[in-house]
């Protein structure tokens, strides 16, 4: 059992892990090992696929004078340079398209051709149409969703030259932002420049491809990302503070299971629908089972633990070990984050597994296409085979590991406000009064290489013994929620400003705001807050970091934060280590340009003293106690 300590703090993950050993099951784990020792090249970011005169490396040492250019001529700085920009824009282009599915969504509700989706939250729906200058006297809200949807569709072209939400941003950021020449024209178009830019032979000037890797970022932020929060707030209901679980210890084993995975909450939602219906219940009873539980894995977990207060099962790193688990009847998925090897961890056990978008497929996994028109239809049709496999559960395999841990979520910037009593001056009176003394946005994935959750929970912890509000969004959540960090008690951990706030307000002192496109929350937080101060952002004791990413999303979240004047603190190495350039710039040089700029720690420990140290020097700045 000692060995598995070494892969994760949980103990339902070491003991699940374990047993899947037992089964002869290979993990993300077991495959990481099997890849070492990795490429130092690619581990530097300077080896060359962009052309098929390569594949080219540079010497990452500089020592070998033979590999000092690729075919084409390019240098490291070149290489790492478009090498990271290509990274930015894949994460972009994901947040973003799946922005544009839910305009889609938005569109064919206001023409009636989504039965199951309706508008549920028409406030919010008229306030950000007037963000975008839509008149919504005398008209109904079909129509303002038709064009709103419409107005959105722009801001994915070069009709409009310039995002909407982009605005949201202090006016100070806004100079910055034009001065430099890198406010976004049109999500798609930074995204499509990026891969022209970095075409052989395009731009091979390490600056300028980073100055617009940079457009391209805020472009998700302020873009795609913005628009998937709003307009799932906008679908599905703005989110309530509220209760629920999270661990592998939600699956119930008296219970169907069926767990969504992915990002998009239009599956996911229709499937939360489907599995409250009263025939689906009584089909489940009539198999054996009590019921039906519905629990969320990842990224569309904290999108209906936000909204519905439905159990999380785990984060990434748990994804293949929910099934070793021998209760779950099916595993729905939309995209993203989602491991090829589902499928065959599946082919060990009865579970079924269902891919619904059609530019997410998978080996082993059956294809059940969701569109806004069938989606209902199509939930329903996979609920009720889930409950069907219940039937097929081996009894004598079964395994849940742990006891679910209670957690609290639901906070929106809405949420927030609410319980601020309508404006964020008493945050600000808490902040300037010294008893919150920053406020620090936890973000991003799980990764082998880092136990999971270690980093997570050390760094929480570490800051809110100092006094610093967390928010927390994507997998962090779920090693927040499991630590025991999203609740009203563990302010009890917190230093004694802000154990007085949260118990004042009854809330934790890390709080869950959402899914990784959520990250525009805090950054509509951020930018309400220099508003209201009357200052730029950098100027703010705030910080980000993201202790154990590993995807390209989570890069080019924490370059558009950057961008926007947050310091950084990242818990994995990005692939630019064989540019000093590219690498003294990410680390140093951009603050000069932005304000704020990237620091690589895998240490919680040390990033959390990086991050105090951040905070207390921003304090000083705006003459506030430390
Ligand atoms: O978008 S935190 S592992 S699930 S990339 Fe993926 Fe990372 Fe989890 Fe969510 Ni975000």
């Amino acid at each position: 059992m000692s060995e598995y300590k070494d892969f994760s703090i949980c103990k339902d993950t070491q003991l699940t892990l374990k047993k899947a050993h037992e089964d002869g099951v290979e993990t993300v784990w077991d495959r990481f090992k099997k890849q070492k020792p990795r490429c130092k090249y690619c581990k530097a970011g300077v080896s060359c696929q962009i052309c098929v005169m390569g594949p080219c490396r540079i010497d990452p040492s500089g020592k070998s004078k033979s590999k000092l250019y690729g075919v084409c001529g390019a240098n490291a700085d070149i290489i790492v340079a478009r090498n990271l920009a290509r990274m930015i824009a894949a994460g972009a282009a994901s947040h973003s398209d799946h922005g544009r599915d839910l305009i889609e969504i938005l569109y064919k509700i206001g023409k009636g051709m989504a039965p199951g989706y309706a508008i549920k939250d028409t406030v919010k729906l008229k306030r950000i149409a007037k963000e975008y200058d839509i008149d919504t006297k005398n008209i109904g809200n079909e129509e303002i969703a038709i064009r709103l949807s419409k107005a959105m569709m722009k801001d994915f072209s070069m009709e409009k030259g310039r995002l909407t939400f982009i605005d949201r941003a202090p006016k100070q950021r806004l100079e910055l932002w034009e001065k430099l020449d890198v406010i976004p024209r049109g999500i798609d178009r930074e995204t499509s420049e990026t891969m022209h830019r970095t075409h052989m032979g395009v731009d091979n000037n390490h600056m300028s491809i980073l100055l617009h890797a940079v457009r391209n970022s805020l472009a998700d932020g302020y873009g795609g990302s913005m628009i998937s929060t709003e307009l799932s707030d906008i679908i599905f209901g703005t989110p309530k503070p509220g209760f629920s679980e999270v661990n592998l210890g939600v699956l119930k084993e008296d219970h169907v299971n069926i767990l969504v995975h992915g990002h998009n909450p239009a599956v996911s939602e229709m499937i939360g629908q489907a599995v409250e219906d009263k025939k689906m219940i009584q089909l489940a009873k009539a198999k054996g089972a009590r019921g039906v539980n519905l629990a969320g894995l990842c990224c569309t977990g904290n999108e209906i633990l936000m909204r519905k207060k439905i159990p999380l099962a785990g984060n990434h790193l748990m994804t293949e070990l929910s099934m070793v688990t021998g209760v779950v009847e099916s595993i729905i998925v939309d995209y993203q984050c989602i491991m090829p090897s589902l499928g065959q961890v599946a082919q060990c056990y009865h579970t079924r597994l269902y891919s619904t978008s059609n530019k997410a497929k998978f080996p082993f996994i059956e294809h059940v296409e969701f569109t806004p028109e069938n989606a209902k239809e199509q939930a329903f049709k996979i609920v009720k085979e889930s409950i069907e496999n219940y039937t097929r559960r081996n009894k004598d395999r079964i395994f849940i590991p742990a006891s679910p841990v209670k957690n609290m979520t639901g906070f929106s910037v809405e949420a927030i406000l609410e319980i601020l009593g309508g404006s964020l001056n008493p945050l600000i009176d808490a902040i300037k009064a010294g008893k919150i003394k920053g406020v620090v946005g936890v973000v991003g994935c799980n990764n082998p290489k880092i136990k999971q959750d270690y980093g997570h929970v050390e760094l929480i912890k570490r800051l809110i013994a100092n006094d610093i509000l967390v928010l927390t969004t994507g997998c962090a959540n779920v090693a927040a929620g499991k630590a025991g960090l999203q609740m009203p008690e563990a302010k009890e951990l917190a230093g004694p400003g802000l154990k007085e706030v949260c118990g004042l307000l009854n809330i934790p002192p890390s709080l869950h705001v959402g899914s990784c496109v959520d990250n525009s929350r805090i950054i509509v937080i951020a930018c309400a807050l220099a508003n209201a101060i009357g200052v730029d952002i950098d100027k703010l004791p705030i910080a980000g970091a993201a202790p154990e990413w590993y995807s390209e999303k989570a890069l080019t979240i924490a370059f558009y934060v950057m961008a926007s004047g947050i310091y950084t603190v990242l818990g994995v190495m990005p692939p630019i280590g064989g540019s000093k350039k590219v690498t003294e710039l990410a680390t140093s040089g951009l603050k000069d340009i932005f304000g704020a700029c990237l620091a690589v720690e895998p240490d919680p420990i040390k990033a959390a003293k990086l991050i105090t140290a951040h905070i207390v020097e921003k304090r000083k700045g705006l003459g506030l106690s430390v």
